[in-house]
């Protein structure tokens, strides 16, 4: 009967996090983030890192298939499907070792493109949505321009949970 109850509890918890949560103007929610494409200024993949930051939130960084399908479809259907798109993601520090930007953990789930990533030139260092594999992901070289994805925690709107 308690067990019941608590499911019914962090049901309500779950249906208000989602009729109040909000995002920003412009940017766009799932789940419990709130994302921003870009693609019409291209830059690289520190600058994107930098951008991102400045407008509170972080190059994305992608923790689950359902995020990524969320992203891709966009990609696929909301964007001029013109770009590659940066993700919070490097090998800099050790080759093959690919790591999140934010925490510097490592990688959980990953869609790389089926040859990739291949360290091309020996200096591909940077995670990318490659338009060319159809939205998986590419390892690039991190000084190309490209567009990218920026990502921020929802806002609660006045209450606290948890
Ligand atoms: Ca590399
Ligand atoms: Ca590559």
């Amino acid at each position: 009967m308690e067990y019941k109850a608590l499911l019914i509890f962090c049901f309500i918890l779950l249906y208000r996090d989602s009729k109040g949560a909000s995002c920003p103007h412009g940017w766009t929610s799932h789940a419990f983030s709130c994302y921003v494409f870009i693609e019409d200024l291209l830059i690289d993949f520190t600058e994107s890192t930098s951008f991102c930051n400045r407008i509170q939130g972080k190059l994305v960084e992608i923790e689950s298939e359902d995020e990524n399908n969320f992203i891709r479809n966009y990609l696929l259907h909301n964007t001029t499907h013109t770009q590659n798109f940066w993700i919070g993601g490097t090998d800099a520090v050790f080759e093959n070792e690919w790591r999140w930007m934010s925490t510097l953990e490592k990688m959980g789930f990953t869609d790389w493109s089926p040859t990739q990533p291949d360290n091309y030139m020996s200096h591909q260092d940077c995670a990318m949505f490659f338009l060319s594999d159809n939205y998986h992901w590419n390892d690039h070289y991190c000084d190309v321009k490209a567009g990218y994805i920026c990502e921020r925690e929802i806002e609660e709107g006045s209450s606290v949970i948890g």
